[in-house]
């Protein structure tokens, strides 16, 4: 396959709302985004993910859209997105919008019109049944019912998500249209791309049927989970939107399978270009729950991200790499130890996904290192999912101090606190009060601070973004994991014809002995260290004591 440009960019995911705010209204802006293109630019990324800033009303933060034409009041207006855009492709870098189009908020003018009667033009665009009690136990993913009785026709309407945010019916061409109509119009304005979210859902069973349980979680999602007719609409809306144009397009695909992300993302499908997955995200899941305090898997997630490469590899798919975003706890805090190795696990775990192969996105902060802000009080948080999940645990019993750790943990809002740019007042952030809390640490970790410091973790993913320009084996080497069955060690091999890429990360706080295979080590005789996350590297590959969370990368032509 030819190579695309989005086969060696780097993407920065902005949730707009934490990013930078200019009015003093404690919420960020677009006028923001734009203060902060310089700082991009010199970390060095090359494509902007805004998430939604389309007019909504925010019950889940921009994810439940009241109108797909016009920008959020609070965000700024038109213009400013299109001055945005000008000035962050005067900076070669590209800007793809967050598109939301499995559900619209129940605020939008087209469910309005759907629920004010039976025989309206607008009814088909959302699913409705008739009948008097929920028409199938499917559960929404934030909580009770996925379907809600409304009054007015005395219908129940489906909705995966927040009651707020209705379904539309993607078997009604006539939505389909409206939808592809929509996007050729941001594109046609000089956006570059898509993240379109939760892509794989809008295709249901129609039948509706309850879910027996028999196959785990018995949620009610295999019936519309990369659905029946879910490739059909998405080669449509290649057809009807990509063909003939540069974009670049990325599906958020909740609870998928590497043989649909595959389809998904080969080119010969003509669907999209790069899929998410979050298996690996869910290593700290016991039995697939994620509202418990658990430690993660580190054996599953290397297999995981692993059978991943592999298999998307051979598959001739193209994975987005990530650790963190807008839904996800900071990676550092997770995964890594945000107390006493801070600054060496951050860069360790930022070395691990950027050096597999794939397109890197790296979430606001994550280049600082921020950290889980450590709320302690349900006051503080802000997310929907975590607000109802806090409710339906009372309901059960769950002490108050459980459920805390609980968020503390798994909460969405861990990864929305405002960015931290510097040491004064609120980060930064905002001259008002924020919408949300701001973590203490925002005197030592902040974009300044970490600007002046040529250790920071800011100048490792400067590092790792260049190489992915600089070392071809990145994009189109293969990859191979090594030491499977080491319990601290997370290693694996990248190379083609011309060069190999040897990268070995300690996971955790102890000193490990790192004894590589014979013929691991014979491959890369003569290699040297082109990264490494400590002063004084390894300077060969015999008996090495990895340090804590210590991490290198060695080359060879
Ligand atoms: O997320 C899909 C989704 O399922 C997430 O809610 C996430 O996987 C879950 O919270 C993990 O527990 C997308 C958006 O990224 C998210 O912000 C929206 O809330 C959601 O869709 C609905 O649009």
């Amino acid at each position: 396959m030819d190579e695309k440009w989005w086969q060696k960019s780097v993407v920065y995911q902005i949730y707009p709302k934490s990013f930078n705010d200019t009015t003093g209204n404690g919420v960020g802006d677009i006028q923001g985004i734009m203060e902060k293109l310089d700082y991009l630019k010199k970390l060095g990324i090359d494509v902007i993910w805004l998430t939604p800033i389309y007019a909504s009303p925010q019950k889940d933060n921009g994810y439940d859209i009241s109108d797909y034409y016009s920008i959020h009041p609070e965000y700024g207006t038109m213009e400013d997105f299109e001055k945005l855009l000008d000035e962050a492709h005067y900076r070669e870098m590209k800007i793809i919008m967050d598109l939301v189009v499995n559900h619209t908020s129940t605020d939008h003018q087209w469910f309005k019109e759907a629920r004010s009667s039976k025989d309206n033009p607008y009814r088909d665009y959302y699913i409705w049944k008739e009948d008097d009690t929920p028409p199938s136990n499917w559960q929404s993913k934030f909580g009770g019912s996925a379907w809600e009785f409304d009054e007015r026709t005395g219908e129940y309407y489906l909705h995966l998500f927040d009651v707020t945010q209705a379904d539309l019916n993607w078997e009604k061409e006539v939505v389909r249209d409206d939808v592809y109509q929509m996007m050729n119009f941001w594109l046609d304005k000089g956006i570059d791309g898509f993240r379109l979210d939760v892509i794989n859902l809008i295709s249901k069973d129609q039948r509706f049927p309850n879910d027996d349980g028999s196959v785990p979680p018995g949620d009610g999602r295999k019936f519309y989970t990369d659905g029946p007719r879910v490739h059909e609409f998405l080669h449509e809306m290649n057809q009807q939107v990509f063909t003939n144009r540069e974009t670049m397009t990325v599906g958020e695909m909740s609870s998928t399978t590497m043989d649909n992300c595959i389809q998904y993302s080969n080119p010969k499908s003509e669907e999209l270009d790069m899929t998410f997955y979050f298996h690996h995200l869910k290593v700290d899941y016991p039995d697939g729950e994620k509202w418990t305090k658990a430690p993660f898997d580190f054996l599953e997630l290397k297999q995981i991200l692993s059978k991943w490469q592999v298999g998307m590899q051979q598959g001739g798919g193209w994975n987005a790499l990530f650790w963190c975003n807008h839904d996800q706890p900071r990676v550092v805090s997770r995964f890594g130890d945000d107390q006493h190795y801070h600054n060496e696990s951050a860069k360790m775990l930022a070395t691990t996904i950027h050096l597999m192969k794939g397109t890197p996105y790296i979430y606001q902060g994550e280049e600082l290192g921020m950290t889980n802000p450590g709320f302690n009080n349900i006051e503080q948080y802000r997310d929907v999912e975590s607000i109802n999940m806090y409710h339906m645990k009372k309901d059960e019993g769950v002490s108050e101090e459980d459920i805390i750790a609980i968020l503390k943990e798994k909460s969405r809002d861990n990864s929305r606190t405002p960015v931290q740019w510097n040491d004064g007042k609120n980060a930064g952030f905002t001259e008002g009060t924020p919408w949300i809390g701001v973590p203490d640490n925002f005197t030592t970790i902040n974009a300044e601070q970490a600007i002046a410091d040529a250790t920071s973790i800011f100048y490792h993913y400067q590092i790792l973004i260049q190489m992915r320009k600089e070392y071809q084996v990145i994009t189109d080497g293969s990859y191979q994991l090594i030491l499977p069955e080491d319990l601290a060690i997370f290693s694996y091999v990248r190379e083609n014809d011309q060069e190999s890429m040897l990268v070995v990360n300690n996971f955790y706080g102890d000193e490990v002995t790192l004894e590589l295979p014979e013929e691991v080590k014979e491959q890369f005789e003569g290699g040297e260290v082109i990264l490494s996350n400590y002063q004084h590297p390894p300077t060969q590959l015999e008996h090495i004591t990895l340090r804590p969370y210590e991490s290198f990368v060695y080359y060879i032509k």
